[in-house]
């Protein structure tokens, strides 16, 4: 399998994370997406240019952190993490979260770091309403963690892939200490072996954006 991706991307992340919960191998391919020439040569060869993007051991491509994750899971169905239960009901609670969190968090903190990065254009108003639905949103996910260890129950899963990758930039521009069973989550999540792995490539991007050999996403 080969895997598309940038390191700083939250979706890529978050099929990163389900991939070394796996313990599946797989090919890196990062993709330099503010890098015109590099984002021109992915595009001839997905045309939607998006990140993460799998290619199959059958070269089949396929787009879509959460579709992704559920093939992984598939294909190993015996290896490392369950990560879409086979509990009916647990299951379906899954794929809920992942989308909520997809849709009501990760595209949300995406449209937030947008109006902060134009300061001269954005629209304090709307960076409010943004900040309101962030924050209804962590309390929504506060409530949940009360009772369970991890977002679904007692095992991570696909759900917990996706909100992960979105608590660093909630820690630091929203006050997440204020929410106490998500810090008791993000502290345990720290912890997580294939969250080691995935912060180790976060920090090296980083700093090969500020020593300026890699351009910012
Ligand atoms: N719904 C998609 C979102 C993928 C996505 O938005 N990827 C961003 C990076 S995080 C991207 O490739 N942006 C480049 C572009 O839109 O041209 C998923 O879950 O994989």
């Amino acid at each position: 399998m080969e895997l598309f991706y940038h390191p700083l991307s939250r979706y890529s992340q978050k099929v990163l994370l389900a991939l070394y919960e796996k313990q599946a191998n797989f090919f890196p391919r990062v993709i330099e997406l503010s890098d015109p020439l590099s984002r021109q040569d992915f595009s001839l060869f997905y045309p939607p240019g998006k990140v993460p993007l799998l290619k199959s051991k059958q070269e089949i491509l396929i787009p879509e952190s959460s579709i992704i994750i559920e093939y992984v899971d598939n294909e190993f169905p015996q290896k490392g993490t369950r990560l879409i239960p086979l509990d009916t009901s647990i299951s379906l609670d899954t794929r809920l979260q992942d989308r909520l969190i997809d849709l009501e968090l990760s595209n949300t903190l995406f449209e937030f770091e947008q109006q902060q990065l134009n300061p001269e254009t954005s629209n304090q108003i709307k960076l409010k309403q943004l900040e309101k639905h962030i924050n209804r949103f962590l309390q929504y996910l506060d409530d949940i963690l009360e009772k369970n260890h991890w977002l679904c129950g007692d095992s991570l899963t696909l759900a917990d892939c996706a909100l992960i990758p979105c608590l660093p930039y909630a820690r630091t521009h929203f006050q997440l200490f204020k929410y106490d069973n998500l810090s008791r989550y993000w502290a345990q999540a720290q912890l997580r072996g294939a969250y080691l792995q995935v912060k180790e490539e976060i920090e090296l991007a980083q700093t090969e954006v500020l020593v300026g050999r890699r351009p910012i996403p």
